[in-house]
């Protein structure tokens, strides 16, 4: 099949995905379960339940040969005639439900193994006051789409300018190396302003929107590889930002584009960002 049409086919579905989720998150019991995924996380009702609502759609493609989720311990094969492999959190943020703030959906689409190099396209959604989704392939910029009554309507391509206002500090600050701590601080002193929320979704969203700025969720102490997991974090955010003329990269200022996870779950710290903004964190890391 043809990869245009099969990345058609693929949008089409996730957009019936978004759909199916916003439902379930504003009708669905918020309750955990006595469960806990392969990170180690607390499972909601809705992650499991936004898990399965993914499986079951592209588990209609014939081109997705599997799936990897964070709500799964292992790869979970659906197409043994299929091609691709979508990386997915279902439920980016989920723990944040309870304060009625906003979460997400991200994912990946791989074709060969399963590492940076291989990734052909990404996206995410975003639950918000309004349902959108981005979705970006190695062409192109990335693209907005928004629920306009029971339609999904192109809106607008995304681009970050040279520089932004934003800077999106996450991590435990008492933890911070001394040199990120200085970088963050340095960048408030400059008049950037604190946007954070804690959804990894919603908080990249914005500074994509608003045209720049910096998401930084670095290794500490208590997360000392980061806390963001390649596959279906790191990587499809990744592509988004280079594709939208912003960078990506880890504390070794290595690009995310290159990342080779060992393990399906394994994670990275991470810099997001227009170029500015990401230049400073090599100066920063001495890079
Ligand atoms: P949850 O899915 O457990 O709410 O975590 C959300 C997340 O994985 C990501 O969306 C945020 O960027 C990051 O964690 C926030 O982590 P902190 O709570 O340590 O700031």
């Amino acid at each position: 099949m043809e990869r245009r049409y099969s990345m058609n086919r693929f949008l089409e579905a996730m957009k019936r995905v978004a759909i199916e989720i916003e439902i379930a998150i504003k009708s669905e019991d918020l309750g955990y379960l006595d469960s806990s995924n392969s990170s180690g996380e607390e499972q909601l009702k809705l992650d499991v339940k936004s898990d399965k609502i993914i499986e079951d759609e592209l588990s209609k493609l014939s081109d997705i040969k599997a799936v990897v989720s964070e709500e799964k311990d292992s790869i979970l094969e659906l197409n043994g005639q299929g091609r691709y492999i979508v990386c997915y959190d279902p439920l980016d943020g989920s723990s944040l439900i309870d304060a009625n703030l906003s979460v997400g959906t991200i994912f990946g689409i791989y074709d060969g193994e399963l590492r940076g190099e291989s990734i052909i396209a990404s996206g995410y959604i975003v639950y918000g006051p309004r349902l959108e989704l981005v979705f970006t392939t190695r062409e192109g910029r990335p693209q907005l789409y928004r629920l306009i009554g029971d339609e999904f309507k192109y809106i607008k391509s995304l681009t970050l300018n040279e520089r932004g206002k934003l800077n999106s500090s996450g991590a435990t600050q008492r933890y911070w190396k001394p040199h990120h701590k200085r970088l963050i601080e340095e960048l408030f002193q400059e008049g950037y302003r604190l946007r954070y929320s804690g959804g990894m979704v919603p908080d990249l969203h914005h500074i994509l929107i608003k045209g720049g700025g910096l998401f930084s969720y670095p290794a500490t102490s208590d997360n000392i590889n980061g806390k963001l997991r390649q596959l279906f974090e790191v990587i499809p955010f990744a592509l988004i930002f280079e594709r939208a003329n912003g960078e990506a990269i880890d504390e070794n200022c290595y690009r995310l584009l290159e990342l080779t996870p060992e393990d399906i779950h394994d994670r990275s710290s991470c810099f997001f960002g227009s170029k500015y903004e990401i230049d400073r964190v090599r100066v920063a890391y001495g890079r």
